[in-house]
């Protein structure tokens, strides 16, 4: 099945202030020597590389009530929802280079009021081993990559609820959880109190990869924008070891083939972020290496024989 994709920007976001582990800064790098705007490039995708986004350095201090480095999170966010924002307009695919996973904060919110403005649905294909609706109060570490959705839901501290002027930004009705295996006890009560669409690893093991896709992309259509937020602890351990918070029992090689083979075949893909992806923790850059390898699948790559 071969498809015409958007021009795509690639946005670089080096930071690592959700984090409780420093080194995600490095993944926008890792994954450009990995080849990824090649690799689309060489799929016939027209492809920009914008640079990286800027924001403060790293302190590397503990939380304060509830949040470490807040206002460098802050920072990180505004500056990425304005780049987002500015290739969505031009009609552009982006995708996100990360980075820690408290980004989604700003490119969500820039995507969510570019669908918005032009009448599109919007539909946020989480895959993570994490559910990420930690708050303030639940948190077991204060690391702020534990909470964007929470915080994209409207739950959370103003300057990033708030981050785009109205809060919520989405609504829980437009995420389809993917992969997730570690959740907090805390978390776990908000994630039913928000009736959050969650598609396990239990779920996953029992009713098999592809089901679970069909089911998260049920309703997905000529008018819906589909975000994917791809976070690489996502995959199995094994394959993919350069992360900083990794949960074993995730998907193998071939059902993280099968699910963004699936999602390149809705062909409704509008922006991408990858994040969690970590240099320092990685073996000769393996893991943004899979990471390209699966990209190119979001991009229409495929072993089918019966294209
Ligand atoms: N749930 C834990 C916390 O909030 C761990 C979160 C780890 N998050 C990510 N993103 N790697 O999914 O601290
Ligand atoms: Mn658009
Ligand atoms: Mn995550
Ligand atoms: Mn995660």
């Amino acid at each position: 099945m071969s498809r015409i994709f958007p021009p795509v920007s690639l946005i670089g976001v080096p930071t690592d202030v959700g984090a409780g582990h420093r080194g995600a800064r490095m993944g926008p790098d890792a994954l450009r020597i990995a080849g990824l705007g090649e690799a689309l490039a060489a799929r016939g995708v027209d492809v920009v590389d914008v640079g990286n986004v800027e924001g403060p350095r790293n302190p590397w201090t503990d939380p304060v009530a509830g949040y470490r480095h807040l206002d460098e999170v802050v920072a990180w966010n505004r500056a990425l929802m304005e780049a987002t924002g500015a290739e969505l307009g031009k009609g552009r695919l982006p995708i996100m280079l990360g980075g820690d996973h408290c980004l989604a904060i700003g490119s969500i919110t820039a995507i969510a009021r570019h669908c918005r403005e032009t009448g599109k649905r919007l539909r946020v294909l989480w895959l993570d081993a994490h559910s990420d609706f930690n708050t303030s109060q639940v948190t077991p570490s204060g690391n702020i990559h534990g909470m964007p959705v929470a915080c994209l839901c409207g739950i959370g501290p103003d300057e990033l609820t708030r981050l785009g002027g109205d809060a919520p930004a989405i609504t829980p009705a437009m995420v389809r959880q993917i992969g997730i295996r570690s959740v907090d006890p805390e978390e776990k009560k908000l994630i039913k109190d928000h009736a959050i669409d969650v598609y396990d690893m239990r779920y996953i093991d029992e009713v098999g990869m592809k089901r679970t896709m069909e089911a998260a992309l049920e309703g997905v259509g000529e008018d819906t924008h589909l975000h994917v937020s791809f976070d690489v602890d996502f995959l199995d351990p094994s394959i993919a070891p350069g992360v900083g918070t990794t949960v074993p029992g995730g998907p193998n090689y071939r059902e993280a083939q099968l699910v963004m083979e699936m999602i390149a075949d809705s062909g409704r893909m509008g922006s991408l972020d990858i994040v969690e992806l970590n240099p320092v923790l990685d073996r000769r850059n393996r893991t943004a290496k899979l990471t390209v390898d699966l990209v190119e699948s979001l991009f229409g790559k495929s072993t089918l024989m019966r294209d």
